[in-house]
């Protein structure tokens, strides 16, 4: 039965002076139809109030509250549980712009599609007026959006991932500042005297951005990317469109501070495709043997990079949040993330255990005897082991406060961000990439992030394990043509004073025998901190055909239970060049320029080349 609590606010007058906004409003609610608006204001009894309606509605399950405090569990329907790529359209005027990469549809073309879509697509629903900041509300690199959402369960997912509410629509109204607007509905009207569904959805989905305008439209999803509108549509799709035009950079990168044991802090971001561990790499705790060393968390997933008046790099996290993944989350893999997600926190297709609270593959080494599975089936290891099926889906995720996070960076809501000294890529790759490696310069350092692949996962529908293309980790999330997105990095040059430096690192390399040959987790800390000592100018690099590598000295290998002739071995199977396989990559680079050439600026060319002949 759909609960009325909301409706009571039908008659409650706009909380923003802002004259277009309230007419944008007005018009959607004429072509939406829903039953009634409410104005977010963002607050705990706001939150409160939505998540009961929402256990009321049976979204929401609430979590024994003694091993769980304040934590929500939801299942979404099969059909709605990743993000749809075929699903998005990045509808700039011309095909052109939206680039090879993207799904394009001619904007007055999509405008009257959606337009028949949203007709009435709020009937019996309320329509929430959400104003959101990607970035501490008033700090200078900080965006505005207004999202217009049928969803409560969007409402209170937003809370946790954006700043929102009044603190927004004062922002707002302060200078009738520009806001992106965003529309979304689950496609699900409700007849008179129809019964709601736990996790109402459309079959069909549509993902649209207009970037000239700068709008964003979703229809038929619930979950993630798809209607959480501030993340990739906002803070990466539309974002990157407006920082090409403003000289900055929207990137799916996690931000973090590596500390030393003197206290000298260094920052940087790093790019690695979705579900291939930012989240981990983010919150990382170093081994043994790194006494005083410590890392801090600014983001796990977005990053927001602009030069400052001296031509430095500053980065903020426009999210207030961590949307992660679930499976293999676990004490031993990411403590931080355990302790972040222990309260608040709501989770999405994950399983439930008796006691009422929340497991997935990975969590503990055993499962527990009995659970039910993220569609709500009877679960056990058995069962699991008949069928194939996990118990939690690969994609099922935790929504968490980024404030509940030992780790979190005391200046990670800095209004002016903080400081960028290295920029990593990485991907999954079983084969080719060494450990890390290290541009020789800033053209080199794009040549690489242009040309990164990785084998897909579950954080996107479709197939998982082959290896595509993925320039920096932006392929489902660059708003125009990804030629000019190449160009616009290296046109970032021109106004810094100094490059960051930039890396490759694969954490997923396998031996012959399909065994991963590095543990990766806090071992991965080994790495980072030979990229902090290049960058502070302290390690020696060595030279080969692709860029700068460690020499086996130049890592701390410290608090290892391994022979050093052992460790010997195993960072050269690690680090190995192996020139054959780099001639079939560099083969697979020409694929993708080709499909890029019109826009592909010179110097991917000239560096194709370079590492051709030295090759
Ligand atoms: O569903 S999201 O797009 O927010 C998660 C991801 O793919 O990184
Ligand atoms: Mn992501």
């Amino acid at each position: 039965m759909k609960t009325a609590t909301v409706s009571n606010h039908a008659q409650m007058s706009p909380p923003t002076t802002n004259k277009h906004l309230i007419r944008w409003v007005e018009k959607m609610a004429e072509l939406c139809q829903p039953e009634s608006i409410y104005w977010v204001d963002g607050s705990k009894a706001e939150y409160d109030r939505l998540c009961q309606e929402l256990v009321d509605g049976g979204t929401f399950i609430k979590l024994n509250q003694k091993l769980w405090p304040g934590c929500f569990y939801a299942r979404s329907a099969p059909n709605d549980v990743a993000r749809v790529e075929d699903r998005t359209f990045i509808c700039s005027l011309s095909k052109d712009n939206a680039g090879p990469t993207n799904n394009w549809e001619d904007p007055f073309v999509m405008r009257r599609k959606l337009k028949e879509l949203f007709r009435g697509a709020m009937r019996g629903r309320t329509m929430y007026v959400l104003p959101f900041s990607m970035g501490p509300v008033g700090s200078p690199m900080s965006q505005i959006g207004v999202q217009l959402t049928d969803s409560p369960y969007v409402v209170v997912n937003m809370r946790i991932m954006a700043r929102i509410g009044k603190a927004v629509f004062a922002e707002i109204d302060k200078d009738e500042k520009r806001v992106v607007p965003c529309m979304h509905t689950v496609g699900a009207p409700l007849e008179p005297g129809q019964e709601d569904v736990p996790w109402p959805c459309n079959d069909e989905k549509y993902i649209v951005h207009f970037p000239e305008t700068r709008e964003i439209w979703s229809y038929g999803s619930g979950y993630g990317g798809n209607a959480l509108l501030g993340k990739k549509c906002f803070a990466l799709r539309i974002a990157s469109n407006i920082a090409r035009d403003e000289g900055w950079m929207a990137e799916h990168m996690l931000i973090l501070g590596v500390e030393s044991p003197t206290k000298e802090k260094t920052y940087v971001a790093a790019a690695f495709p979705s579900a291939c561990g930012k989240t981990n790499f983010a919150m990382m705790i170093p081994p043994a043997g790194f006494d005083g060393w410590k890392v801090w968390t600014v983001g796990d997933d977005i990053a927001w990079i602009k030069p400052d008046a001296n031509g430095q790099l500053h980065a903020i996290n426009p999210e207030a949040g961590f949307f992660g993944v679930a499976p293999g989350t676990s004490p031993k893999t990411n403590p931080n993330a355990m302790a972040t997600l222990s309260k608040n926190t709501i989770f999405t297709n994950v399983a439930l255990t008796p006691e009422g609270g929340v497991w997935w593959e990975g969590m503990t080494e055993a499962p527990p005897e009995e659970l039910l599975d993220w569609r709500g089936n009877r679960w056990t290891p058995e069962i699991g082991k008949t069928t194939g099926q996990p118990a939690a889906h690969p994609n099922g995720r935790f929504t968490a406060p980024a404030s509940q996070c030992p780790s979190i960076d005391p200046s990670w809501e800095d209004p002016n961000g903080v400081p960028i000294s290295a920029v990593i890529f990485g991907g999954r790759r079983s084969t080719t990439m060494p450990l890390v490696y290290q541009a020789f310069n800033w053209s080199g350092g794009v040549y690489m992030g242009a040309t990164m692949g990785s084998e897909t996962t579950a954080a996107a529908a479709g197939a998982t394990g082959k290896v595509r293309r993925d320039p920096m980790a932006m392929l489902p999330f660059c708003g125009y043509h990804m030629g000019d997105y190449f160009r616009h990095w290296l046109k970032m040059q021109r106004s810094l004073s100094a490059t960051p430096r930039v890396f490759h690192v694969n954490w997923f390399r396998k031996d012959a025998s399909g065994k991963f040959l590095w543990p990766g987790y806090s071992d991965n800390m080994r790495v980072l901190k030979w990229i902090v000592d290049r960058v502070r100018g302290r390690a020696q690099g060595k030279e080969t055909p692709i860029g700068w590598t460690p020499h086996f000295e130049d890592i701390n290998w410290a608090g290892l239970k391994i022979t050093r002739e052992r460790l010997k071995e195993l960072f050269d199977e690690l680090q190995t060049v192996d020139r054959a396989a780099w001639r079939r990559e560099v083969m697979d680079h020409e694929e993708l320029f080709l499909a890029l050439h019109d826009h592909l600026p010179p110097e991917m060319i000239y560096e194709r080349e370079l590492l051709i002949c030295r090759l």
